[in-house]
Order: C-alpha cells, then structure tokens, then sequence
C-alpha cells in the first residue's frame, strides 16, 4: 500500500512538474524567448537571495531549539576532550559556512544578468588557489591531529588500575564477562559457544582461569575509575555505542577491538543533574546489524567501588552455569560410562 502511494505521489510529481514546463514555454512563445529568459533569471536571482534569508533563519531556529538537547554533558573525562573537539570543528566550519553561503547567495543575486555589465574575464590566479588550498589543509590537519592524539589514547594503553570488561555482541543482545577475582579472563574458543550447555561465550573449561569468570547482561563499571572493554561480536558487526560517555567502538567477529574510559557520574548522580527520576546509561548497537538491531539497547550502571563489589560478588560464575553439582543419587557407573565416552572422542 505504501509502495502505491509512492508511486502515485511520483508520478503525480513528475505530471506537475511536465505541465509546469509546458505552460512556461507557451509563454515564453507569446512573450518572446529572449524577455521571457530574462524575467526568468530575475526571479532565479531573487530566490536565491530568499532562501539564503529563509536558510539562515532555520539555521539559527535549529539551533535555538536544540541547544544542549542533543547529548547532555558528557559523563566520562575522555568524552570532555571529544566535546571539547566537537566545539572547535563546529566553531571553525560555522565561521567559513556563514562566510561562504552568505558570499556565494548575494554575488548570485547581485551580478545576475544585467545589459549594464559585461562579466569580468579572470580565469586564474596561483595566489589564490594557494591560499584557499593551505589555510583549509593547515586547519584540517590540525583537527585530525588532535583527533588521532585522543583516539589513540582512547584505543591505547588503559591505565594499570582499570577494570576490564568484556563485551561480545551478537544479533541480537550484549554479553558481558568479568574476570572474577583472579583478574584474569579465561580462553575462549568459538567452537565451544554453546548456549544449551549454558557456555554462550564459549569458555574453555579446562582453563582454570574461566572458572570464576561472571557473564551479565548489564554493564556495570566503577565511577572515577578506568574501564577498558574488550569488544568482540559473535557473528556480524555490532558497535559498542556509549553515547552518553562519547564513546563508540565496532564489535568485530574475530578481532577483539578496545577503548578505554573513565565515567565520572554515578547513575545516582545523573539522576539528581538531569532531574530525570527514570535516567539510565544507555549502550546501543551503533551498526545496522539485522532486524532486531534495536532490541540491543542495554544498560549502563554507573557504581561506586562498594557498590560495584556487592553487585560483582552476588553473581554467581558461569562456570557453575555450566557444570551444576552432580546429583548425589546417581549411581558410580555412569561416571564410569561418561569418563570411558569422553576417553573414545
Ligand atoms: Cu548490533
């Protein structure tokens, strides 16, 4: 049905426009081709100066309206800095937008076609085309500059004391890992991802390491401390999108990819700053990933250490998920079949 009416709107388009065409030609018959071409390009001229006056007045309407609704203060020290960024690109192509609509829309209005005039024949000049090549090179490369400098900080080295986390993404929710006390995450295999047999990461269970590592379904981190995420993603490309933090990294199937922050509000706190009594951190997939790409809105816990600790230690490790007490009843000779059944793999 909707295809229908688009096609109907198209085509009701398209006759409009045929008939609008058509008519303009009828006149330009009777007026004269020459007369009619002129009131043309004086209507054009004119037009043009009206949508840069309409243009400028929705630019700064826009702007009115949406100041500081779009993302809210950032909520990580290393989002300030990309804020900070932000601010200085959009203060540098603000200048150069207004300067070069504003002069492209009145020299079209101004010197439109006139008998009084003869245009002015300039066809080069090398001082020119060197200005306006290097001053754009120079600024743009000292706004890539200092992106590379906070991406590689953010993608590099996270401090000792960090938290790590991983994050795995798949089609369509967030998994998390923490490593439990030992510190360390246990090996994983993709082959051993099986989520009946309650391994949906696919943790190796002959690596001790794994046995005190807890999976959650939501991220909880430490304020005030580091957290670097170890992303990876079970089939397609996801990406982890942290907007709240200004941080956003693809979820890659078969390269792990990480970043590193530090939040500085408890989600107590954003509660109290934005005076929204329902406030959550949010994590979003930032890749068109399928169908249900937006059922991957997860949440963000932003804790205190304490809090953190409690919540850690109340988890219970997948490990003992996948390898529930064996139930004292059953006889001895099944063991015996099950060790003789591992034996012959
Ligand atoms: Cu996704």
């Amino acid at each position: 049905m909707q295809t229908f009416f688009i096609i109907l709107i198209l085509a009701f388009g398209f006759l409009i426009t045929f008939q609008i065409a058509k008519a303009s030609e009828y006149v330009a018959v009777l007026r004269g081709e020459e007369k009619s071409r002129q009131q043309t390009n004086r209507i054009n001229a004119f037009l043009l100066l009206v949508f840069l006056v309409l243009g400028l007045i929705g630019v700064w309407y826009c702007n009115e309206r949406l100041k500081g609704k779009i993302l809210g203060e950032a909520a990580s020290i290393q989002g300030e800095k990309i804020d900070t960024m932000l601010y200085i690109t959009l203060a540098i192509t603000a200048v150069v937008f207004f300067i070069t609509q504003i002069l492209l829309f009145w020299f079209a209005f101004k010197y439109q076609e006139s008998d009084k005039r003869k245009a002015y024949y300039y066809p080069h000049n090398n001082k020119l085309e060197l200005i306006w090549t290097v001053i754009p090179a120079l600024a743009l490369t000292v706004l890539v500059g200092f992106g590379i400098y906070y991406w590689f900080k953010i993608t590099g080295d996270a401090p000792k004391d960090a938290l790590e986390v991983e994050v795995t993404g798949s089609q369509f929710k967030w998994e998390f890992r923490y490593a439990g006390k030992d510190g360390v995450f246990g090996k994983r295999y993709y082959k051993a991802i099986d989520p009946a047999k309650n391994n949906p990461l696919g943790q190796l269970w002959d690596d001790p390491y794994n046995h005190d590592d807890v999976l959650t379904t939501e991220l909880h981190i430490v304020v005030n401390k580091p957290v670097k995420l170890i992303i990876g993603s079970k089939d397609v490309i996801h990406d982890v999108g942290l907007a709240q933090f200004r941080m956003k990294m693809d979820a890659v199937p078969g390269t792990p990819t990480t970043m590193w922050f530090t939040p500085k509000y408890t989600t107590r706190q954003m509660v109290e700053k934005t005076g929204d009594p329902d406030f959550v951190y949010e994590i979003s997939c930032d890749q068109m990933c399928g169908k249900g790409h937006y059922g991957m809105k997860g949440i963000v816990v932003v804790e205190t250490q304490e809090e953190f600790d409690r919540w850690l230690i109340s988890k219970q490790p997948q490990y003992m998920a996948a390898h529930p007490e064996p139930a004292p009843q059953k006889p001895a000779a099944d063991t015996t079949k099950t060790v003789a059944a591992n034996l012959k793999k």
